[in-house]
């Protein structure tokens, strides 16, 4: 079922920071919902950082579902993905009074003083990828239950490697919400389920290219056994990959984590790596935008129970904490990855 949801949609990639007027209406244009003729459907995202693909394409399927629904959709975000470097960013969208607000956050604390101004000025907030405390935003779009993205990854990479050996964690920022919760639950998974494997060391490539190319050459370099690397982030496992690809490492080392199929196609098919992870971020961006029009509507307040429409999705309810759940993590490999374009 989730394979059929990821091949539906092939998201393209969309200009960055560029404000799209996804209709002809301008702010306030919608016209269906509680909120009749009044509801303002002006909504931002804020990515963790522009220039990654995998938030291209999360942010791509949040303006497609903006145009179904006749808003205006913009997106704006930091160069890099530090704890307070989306706070102005928020801050400016409260002074813009938005109708909403959809943000993968660096941190679940850093942003909460802006998140709650905006929503005190009325701006509803819409939490997704990485989430902030609960306290501070409306909703969160969860891409899949932690536990399965965790144990996903660690059963790849033990399969990679014999269930045996040395393995490291390459991560994003090491105040990513989602990263952190994930590495949290695979060392607790490793510890228990994978007696022979060691985690060594976690690092941090902070979701920039070449901080993760370079923490992968010194991880193999200090770790002369190591067997295997887990990135959790896209840009991560995409610099390892690239790392590895052309070094005398390349089939020895396993990698696997998660990533985006267009950006790791070329590892698969050459050998590199054998299987990753992801779900599908087109969704996860065009599910965040429907929760925050049913936000903005008042049809939903982000109550346990509340049950909203996402257009081509369906239909979805809100659960514990204020949270609404995507779907399955899913597996890319040789067999599947051509299937894709994202
Ligand atoms: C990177 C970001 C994002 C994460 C993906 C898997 O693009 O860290 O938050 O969900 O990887």
């Amino acid at each position: 079922m989730f394979n059929r949801k990821i091949r539906a949609t092939a998201v393209a990639g969309i200009a960055l920071t560029v404000a799209l007027v996804a209709t002809g209406c301008a702010a306030g244009g919608g016209d269906e919902g509680g909120a009749g003729g009044d509801a303002d459907y002006s909504i931002t995202f804020l990515p963790k950082n522009l220039g990654n693909a995998y938030f291209d394409t999360s942010d791509a399927g949040g303006a497609e579902a903006i145009e179904e629904f006749g808003g205006t959709y913009e997106e704006v975000g930091p160069a890099t993905a530090t704890p307070d470097s989306q706070v102005s960013f928020i801050n400016t969208a409260a002074q813009q009074g938005v109708g909403g607000l959809v943000v993968s956050a660096n941190d679940p604390d850093a942003l909460c003083d802006a998140l709650n101004e905006a929503r005190d000025n009325g701006t509803k907030v819409v939490t997704f990828d990485s989430d902030v405390n609960a306290d501070c935003r409306d909703i969160f779009i969860n891409q899949a239950d932690a536990e399965g993205i965790a144990k996903v990854e660690v059963d790849l990479i033990a399969e990679q490697i014999g269930g045996a050996g040395q393995v490291a964690i390459l991560s994003a920022a090491a105040t990513a919400t989602n990263q952190n919760a994930w590495i949290d639950i695979m060392t607790e998974y490793i510890a228990s389920d994978y007696p022979d494997i060691e985690l060594v060391e976690v690092v941090y490539g902070d979701d920039d290219d070449q901080t993760s190319f370079d923490k992968t050459a010194g991880l193999l370099s200090t770790y002369p056994e190591l067997k295997g690397i887990i990135s959790p982030t896209t840009v991560g496992i995409s610099a390892a990959a690239r790392y590895l690809s052309t070094s005398e490492f390349k089939g020895q080392v396993a990698l696997t984590g998660l990533g985006t199929p267009n950006q790791m196609r070329d590892y698969v098919l050459d050998g590199t790596v054998t299987a990753f992870a992801l779900w599908n971020p087109g969704d996860l961006g065009y599910l965040a935008a429907y929760a925050a029009k049913a936000l903005i509507d008042g049809d939903i307040t982000g109550a346990e129970g509340d049950e909203f429409d996402a257009g081509r999705l369906g239909s979805y309810t809100v659960g514990a904490n204020g949270t609404v759940l995507l779907g399955d993590p899913f597996t890319f490999n040789a067999d599947n990855i051509g299937d894709f374009d994202f």
